[in-house]
């Protein structure tokens, strides 16, 4: 029995505690592509790298004619590829989808005057900052506390940092381990591998094996990496008799399970239907549950953190957590990152999981989009958790603001750090 003084005694008041809370609690982001400002240009922060983001680059081609090339929008300077994004979608049109709106929510949070749409001053008032200023002001703006990084170790820039620049120094920011090269180009893989000193062959030898063993878990203890990252396409296959799945069985599992770190699959990309558009080129697809279905019960001692891009295949997954304890279902990626979705996802996951799902991350890549990504976020995921309280008062089950917490925490924070065994850092 609670005590009666504890209890949230009307529904105004627990809705108003949940949302407030939902709002203001520190979280884990456990998938972006930000860096630490130990890591220089690689992180991504401002007016102009907020309007050339990918999402907004897609979105801006929709109203550019034959006239427009790709190639002239690529030849221009990062500030011409702003001014011609901004024209486009905030003064031609009215900033509605998710990314744009998700702009304004940051100029307005960051104090800047929205009405006045004159974006020079947006970048003046931004343009004495230092990058450590900056990412202090946002963590604070958006409560994050923990940011996971993708790290990239055939990525020469961020190499770079890791081997001669003493890595990350930051301690809100933590590593992954990202391995799509390995998985997903092996040809180039190898070439990667070699030219760093490991002795791989593009045929999968004993030898091969161990020295791809050898890459892993010395990137792993070098970036302290928290878990292993990839993004896959919609038609992985698991098991099968191709590359992938030896590489899965046979380095990435095994060196997994000798470090104790979960492997991280998002599952359902279709890289470049439109190459012209580059990085904004991609597609998403249907997926195959059954693969992340094998992998967990062929590895129940492994955990393995899943996300999927395409609608279709979110309540079967979500089923499938119920039979899998080593599976954590996470985040609304991507394509699903808007309003309506993370709504929808947020509610059946709820309903099939309770509070035992990491309902989002933002994978943001410009330091800003921390503020609009968490606040859109959070205020459906406070509604939708309020909802089902008041679905639990109504039958005269009441909620403490101490359980309202920890429910929250277990969403934002502990359900990760939990599933990774470790302690939450402070
Ligand atoms: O969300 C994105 O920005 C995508 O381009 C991808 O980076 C995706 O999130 C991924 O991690 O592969
Ligand atoms: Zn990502």
């Amino acid at each position: 029995m609670i005590k009666e003084d504890l209890a949230i005694e009307s529904i105004s008041t627990m809705k108003e505690t949940v949302e407030r809370l939902a709002m203001t609690m520190p979280v884990t982001d456990m998938h972006t592509h930000l860096f630490s400002a130990d890591f220089g240009n690689l992180l991504l922060w401002g007016i102009d790298e907020l309007l050339i983001y990918h999402y907004l680059i897609s979105e801006s081609f929709r109203w550019s004619d034959d006239q427009e090339s790709y190639e002239a929008f690529w030849a221009m300077s990062k500030r011409e590829q702003a001014d011609w994004i901004w024209n486009k979608l905030f003064i031609e049109h009215s900033p509605i989808s998710e990314a744009a709106n998700g702009f304004i929510t940051i100029l307005h949070r960051l104090g800047l005057d929205v009405s006045s749409r004159n974006l020079n001053d947006y970048r003046e008032a931004l343009a004495n900052r230092t990058t450590a200023q900056q990412v202090d002001e946002v963590l604070r703006i958006s409560n994050v506390k923990h940011v996971l990084m993708t790290n990239d170790p055939f990525d020469p820039e961020e190499r770079d940092v890791w081997l001669n620049r003493g890595g990350n120094k930051d301690s809100r920011f933590w590593a992954a381990l990202r391995v799509d090269t390995l998985l997903n180009d092996w040809p180039n893989a190898v070439v990667q591998l070699q030219s760093l000193g490991y002795d791989a062959a593009e045929q999968w030898t004993e030898r091969t094996k161990v020295e791809v063993r050898r890459f892993l878990s010395e990137w792993i203890v070098r970036m302290d990496a928290l878990y292993l990252a990839v993004s896959m396409p919609g038609d992985f296959v698991y098991p099968a008799e191709d590359h992938r799945t030896r590489m899965i069985d046979e380095a990435m599992v095994p060196v997994c399970q000798e470090h104790g770190i979960p492997f991280a699959l998002m599952i359902g990309v279709r890289r470049r239907v439109n190459p012209e558009l580059r990085l904004a080129g991609d597609m998403s697809m249907d997926s195959d549950v059954t693969a992340v279905e094998a992998l967990c019960r062929n590895y129940p001692t492994q955990k393995f953190l899943i996300t999927m891009l395409a609608r279709s295949n979110q309540h079967e997954l979500t089923v499938l957590a119920r039979k899998f304890r080593n599976l954590m279902v996470f985040g609304c990626w991507w394509f699903l990152h808007i309003e309506s979705m993370v709504e929808e996802m947020t509610k059946f996951r709820l309903e099939l999981l309770g509070t035992s799902v990491i309902p989002q991350h933002s994978d943001c890549r410009v330091f800003e989009q921390l503020i609009y990504k968490w606040e859109h976020s959070r205020r459906i995921i406070g509604q939708v958790l309020a909802s089902k309280y008041e679905r639990l008062y109504n039958s005269g089950w009441k909620v403490t603001e101490e359980e309202i917490k920890r429910d929250l925490d277990d969403l934002f924070n502990r359900n990760f750090w939990r599933f990774l065994g470790k302690e939450q850092p402070q």
